[in-house]
Formats: C-alpha cells, sequence, structure tokens
C-alpha cells in the first residue's frame, strides 16, 4: 500500500510539472501566424509566389497558410492544391507523385488552412490543366519552416 500510494503521488507531481511544462510552452504556441497565400490576390494563375514567400518570409513552424480560391464556376479556373514529394518533381511541375492537399473546391470562403508543422521543405503547387498552372502560371512555391523556438519577436 505504501508503496503505492507514493507511486501515485510521484505520477501527481509528474502531471503537475507536464502542466507547468505546458503552460510555459503556450504563449509561443499561440505567437504563429497566419498568412493569407498570395496576400489580396489570393490563390490565382500568374501571380509570383516565389517572390511572395520571399517578402513574407521567414515562415516558423506552427505557422497557418490558407489558400483561398473560388469553386470552379462558368468564368474562373479551378485551382487546387498539391504537394510534390520532392524537389525533383517540384521543378518539373511533376504531378505524378503529388499528394492532394485541397480540392478545387476547398479554397472556397474562408480558404483552406494548412499548418506547417514539419520543418522539412513543403513543395506547395497548384495541379490543375495537368501541371500547367505550375509550369505557365507560377503557381508553386517552396516553404520551410524554421523552429518556432527561433522565432525572435
Ligand atoms: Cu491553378
Amino acid at each position: 500500500m505504501e508503496t503505492r500510494s507514493s507511486a501515485a503521488a510521484i505520477s501527481m507531481v509528474a502531471s503537475a510539472a507536464l502542466v507547468a511544462a505546458l503552460l510555459v510552452l503556450l504563449p509561443q504556441a499561440t505567437r504563429a501566424e497566419r498568412f493569407v497565400v498570395g496576400d489580396a490576390a489570393r490563390w490565382t494563375w500568374g501571380y509570383n509566389y516565389t517572390d511572395w514567400v520571399i517578402k513574407k518570409g521567414p515562415f516558423f513552424q506552427n505557422d497557418t497558410l490558407v489558400f483561398m480560391y473560388d469553386p470552379p464556376n462558368a468564368t474562373v479556373h479551378a485551382h487546387s492544391v498539391y504537394m510534390m514529394r520532392n524537389a525533383a518533381d517540384y521543378q518539373s511541375c511533376n504531378l505524378k507523385a503529388a499528394k492532394l492537399v485541397a480540392g478545387v473546391t476547398q479554397g472556397a470562403g474562408a480558404g483552406f488552412e494548412f499548418v506547417l508543422r514539419k520543418r522539412k521543405p513543403h513543395y506547395f503547387v497548384c495541379g490543375e490543366r495537368g501541371g500547367i498552372h505550375c509550369t505557365m502560371g507560377q503557381m508553386k512555391f517552396i516553404v520551410k519552416p524554421k523552429s518556432s523556438a527561433c522565432r525572435d519577436d
């Protein structure tokens, strides 16, 4: 019985420590920023997103990218968001191994939110018209989030 209650006490102390650690980490987590991709231009044909990334960066872990684009209709081209597997596929706009992130209707309204959880290069492209939006329309950019611990503001 004695050992059991001391084990319980230890686990209580441990969970209190965990809560304290989370409280310390929380303000940092809430400092994550939210970016509308392309700002007023949103996610569209012909905008230079590579320049946009340079202008807006650096990006940090847990920042959110918001992709906003109209669902397809008679006057608007459809757009989408895909993630390329590697730099070579990104360079050539080769969608064969790309992963769908957001379909043609998911950018409507408040847009589609993507949280940059991992500290790896994210190769975003529009996958419409067999990659033409990527090759000709400049609808592509790379974001490599830095550790949120490095945020200095
Ligand atoms: Cu597109």
